[in-house]
């Protein structure tokens, strides 16, 4: 279908910041006289599009179909999604596929590799949380390789994004459990329901909203039964994805045998990915085991030894981190007391009280060690003890969200716009979805694997300390990086576990990592992006002025962080270290304080309306405001198309070119500190959030109910 968008040119200028913390792009558009509110409407009342994708096997939608030579019942289906993401250099490849694994009902997980920039044997596992969320939301807001931006109506464009994690490694994200972002069970016509994210099938007419509200589209079945409804469940489907892609693809097995490259694969995940992150590591050392004891065939299969395991503003262990809801949204380094002291204290105790969160726990682990030690998720007294004690836990995190606070952003309202979520749609054009070959629609969160997971008390189940104290002691980089105004999986939780860690690895790991205080890590030659504490094997980052998507927010200090992990440097300076022995020296404790930046222009993204529409909006959405009607345009609800960034494009360019100067940009290597610049400048990380608002405009988030990224 072709559209007639009224714009006669269309700019693109990227420029950085002095010391290169995001990538601009400032979108000039001259408009032709007749771009008017009355075209933009009947273009809209006009528009009709193919809803639903067309059935095809994977040879018509142009899939490459191979058996996985470790297990000829797996098969790889892939393609080159030829334009749907500039990178910084032509010459990288991409490959978009499923990884289709037999079992009791059909599972394809969705891969999107990118290969790194420069040659690297490096491989690094990109995996979101939720559970139920799209490891393509990681992509696209943050550590991906580009970022989507407005090119006029119902028209996008790629720009490679300076940070990307590309820039390090080759990447590869996995959308996972079955049915999550563009993975599937069996393609199904439904009709979403935007207000609540919830799938009819089959397709429904929408006859009481705006027709905004609803639309039709290919899903997954929604059937709860045809997912994983446990992290350990999961973890062996995810193995066998990274089987399948390996030994289709064995130019990027780190080396031949995967266990002796210096780099090898790495494993990065973000908030619920704190219970992804090490039982997924767990799983793939148990498969090696496997291979060893001839219980997996040696030549067929592949050593997948994790070097370094990364948990982004992870909720790893819900004994440790409880008490800090409480405590992080009273006290913190910024000065916002969201629950008073008083609630705080009341709330801790709630915590430790009889019957409550902390009891509850307990009973979880023992009634796994005797009922369910694998994670099989079939053991209907096991998942009722471990249910309970999830909702007795997350009931100490509500109070915070009566101060209209968002979860994973101190600085944001509960409708929080950042960061940008342009990519909900631009994944949607049927365009788009051809040059990746998906049968479904893209969704950003899936709440049957929410509910599945609820279902059998998955977040409660304890063991990943001590998994992670395992991983250390094997030689695995463990490192924890957290975002200081995330709440929800706030940065102090985060802390107490580290050193939980290090109680548990036992050793020199008991006594010195507490005791390494905390270092600067120096990002560039002028701006300190945080704190660290480092001892062997284990790191832990606070980021300054970072939500909890931490690479959305602070691109460059994630960057170097997650390059000096995987390349097993100094986390402070990026120098080469003797892992062994080195730890970083500073104070016991990371005492920073900051102001919180202002609050950005509201917006409202139709695709995550829970996350990021406020009550005007949502009323305006659901066509409950009165004689405003409103318009929606690139997937955002404006009251009128006048309200329309790039309908206003020309002041707003002028403003930003004037602030931001264009410089030329390095796109590839790391950076190693010389010396320590003397102090932040303020603004650092507060320029940045505003900065990354005039990429697309104004963006939103996820929805309302999980931990999801
Ligand atoms: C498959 O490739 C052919 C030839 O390039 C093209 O004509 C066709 O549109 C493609 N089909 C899909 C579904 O991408
Ligand atoms: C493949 O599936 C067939 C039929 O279900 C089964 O007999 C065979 O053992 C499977 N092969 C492997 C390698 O799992
Ligand atoms: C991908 O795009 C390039 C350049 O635009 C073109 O030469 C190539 O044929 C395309 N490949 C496919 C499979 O469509
Ligand atoms: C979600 O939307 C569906 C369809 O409109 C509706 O039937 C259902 O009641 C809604 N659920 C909630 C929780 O609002
Ligand atoms: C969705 O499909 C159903 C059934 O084909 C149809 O009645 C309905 O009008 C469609 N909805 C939209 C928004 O087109
Ligand atoms: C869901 O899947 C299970 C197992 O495949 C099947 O028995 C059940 O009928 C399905 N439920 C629905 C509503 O289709
Ligand atoms: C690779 O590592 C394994 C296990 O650590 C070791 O037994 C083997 O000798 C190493 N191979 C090479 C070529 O270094
Ligand atoms: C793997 O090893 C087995 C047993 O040694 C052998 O039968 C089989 O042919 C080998 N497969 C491949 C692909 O080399
Ligand atoms: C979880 O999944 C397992 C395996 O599919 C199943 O046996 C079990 O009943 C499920 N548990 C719940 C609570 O649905
Ligand atoms: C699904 O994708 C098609 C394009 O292939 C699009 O027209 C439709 O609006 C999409 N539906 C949803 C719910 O995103
Ligand atoms: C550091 O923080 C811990 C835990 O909050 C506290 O017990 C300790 O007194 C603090 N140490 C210093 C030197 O401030
Ligand atoms: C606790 C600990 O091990 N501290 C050491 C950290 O490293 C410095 C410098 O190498 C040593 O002097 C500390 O003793």
């Amino acid at each position: 279908m072709t559209t007639p968008v009224p714009v006669t040119t269309t700019t693109t200028i990227t420029t950085t910041t002095g010391s290169g913390h995001a990538t601009i792009a400032i979108l000039a558009m001259i408009l032709s006289p007749t771009f008017s509110f009355l075209l933009l409407t009947s273009f809209f009342a006009s528009t009709s599009s193919a809803q639903f994708i067309p059935n095809a096997d994977a040879a018509e939608r142009n899939l490459t179909v191979v058996r996985s030579p470790g297990n000829s019942n797996v098969t790889v289906s892939y393609k080159v999604p030829n334009g749907t993401c500039t990178t910084a250099f032509d010459t990288q490849r991409q490959y978009t596929g499923w990884v289709t694994i037999p079992g009791d009902y059909p599972t394809n997980l969705f891969f999107w590799f990118v290969e790194a920039r420069e040659e690297t044997e490096s491989l690094t596992l990109w995996l979101n949380g939720g559970p139920g969320s799209s490891s393509l939301y990681g992509f696209f807001t943050g550590n991906g390789p580009c970022e989507v931006v407005e090119k006029g109506l119902d028209r996008y464009d790629t720009i490679a994004r300076e940070w990307g994690w590309d820039r390090a490694s080759n990447m590869l994200f996995i959308d996972q459990p079955n049915q999550v972002g563009f993975s599937y069970d069996a393609p199904t016509k439904g009709t979403i329901d935007f207000a609540n994210d919830s799938i009819e099938y089959p397709p429904i007419r929408n006859t009481e909203y705006p027709d905004w509200v609803m639309a039709n589209g290919t899903f997954s079945s929604g059937n709860g039964s045809h997912t994983s409804n446990t992290t350990e469940l999961a973890a062996l489907a995810v193995w066998h994805t990274v089987q399948g892609f390996l030994t289709t693809f064995p130019q990027y097995q780190p080396s031949e045998t995967g266990r002796n490259s210096s780099l090898g694969i790495s494993l990065f995940a973000e908030s619920y990915g704190g219970r992804y992150g090490p039982i997924f590591a767990e799983t793939f050392e148990e498969q090696n085991l496997k291979r060893v004891t001839g219980e997996l065939p040696l030549n067929t299969t592949i050593d997948v030894h994790l070097s370094s395991l990364g948990i982004i503003n992870g909720c790893i262990d819900m004994e440790v981190q409880t008490p800090y809801y409480p405590i992080f949204a009273s006290d913190n380094t910024y000065g916002y007391e969201a629950i008073s002291k008083e609630e705080a204290s009341f709330y801790v105790d709630t915590y430790s009280s009889e019957g409550g969160c902390k009891d509850l726990l307990q009973q979880c682990t023992t009634a796994i060690t005797f009922g369910d030690p694998d994670g099989d998720g079939d053991n209907a007294n096991v998942n009722t003890i471990c249910g309970k004690a999830r909702e007795s836990c997350l009931s100490i995190e509500s109070p915070y969200f009566s101060a209209d606070r968002s979860a994973y952003d101190l600085a944001a309202p509960y409708a929080d716009p950042f960061p940008p979520m342009l990519f909900l749609e631009y994944l949607n054009q049927a365009g788009v979805q051809e040059a990746i070959g998906t049968p479904v629609n893209y969704t950003l969160s899936n709440n049957a694997v929410f509910y599945e997971f609820a279902d059998t008390g998955d977040q409660a189940r304890d063991g990943n300390i001590p998994r992670l104290a395992a991983l250390i002691n094997k030689g695995i980089h463990v490192g924890l990086i957290y975002g200081d105004r995330d709440y929800i999986c706030n940065w102090l939780g985060g802390e107490a576990v580290s050193k939980e860690i290090a109680t548990q690895a036992g050793g020199e790991y008991a006594t010195r990592f507490s005791a390494a205080g905390y270092a600067p890590i120096i990002v560039n030659d002028s701006y300190i992006g945080g704190a660290v504490r480092q001892f062997g094997n284990l790191s832990f980052s606070r980021i300054y002025q970072a939500g909890h998507a931490v690479p959305a927010y602070q691109p460059e200090t994630a960057f170097q962080v997650f390059a000096r992990i995987i390349m097993g440097t100094s986390i402070s300076t990026g120098k080469d270290i003797d892992i062994s022995t080195y730890n970083t020296t500073g104070s016991a404790n990371a005492t920073q304080t900051d102001k919180l930046p202002d609050d950005l222009e509201p917006t409202c993204y139709v695709r995550a309306v829970g996350g990021s529409c406020n009550s005007d909006a949502q009323a305006l959405f659901l066509g409950e405001d009165g004689d405003n009607e409103g318009v929606v345009i690139n997937g955002v609800l404006y009251s009128s198309s006048a309200d329309w960034p790039l309908a206003a494009a020309e002041t707003s360019s002028t403003t930003t070119s004037s602030a931001r100067p264009t410089v030329t940009e390095t796109l590839t290597g790391v950076y190693t500190a010389t010396t320590t610049p003397d102090s932040n400048d303020d603004s650092a990380g507060i320029s940045l959030r505003s900065s990354s608002r005039l990429v697309v405009g104004v963006a939103g988030v996820v929805a309302l109910y999980a931990l999801i990224m």
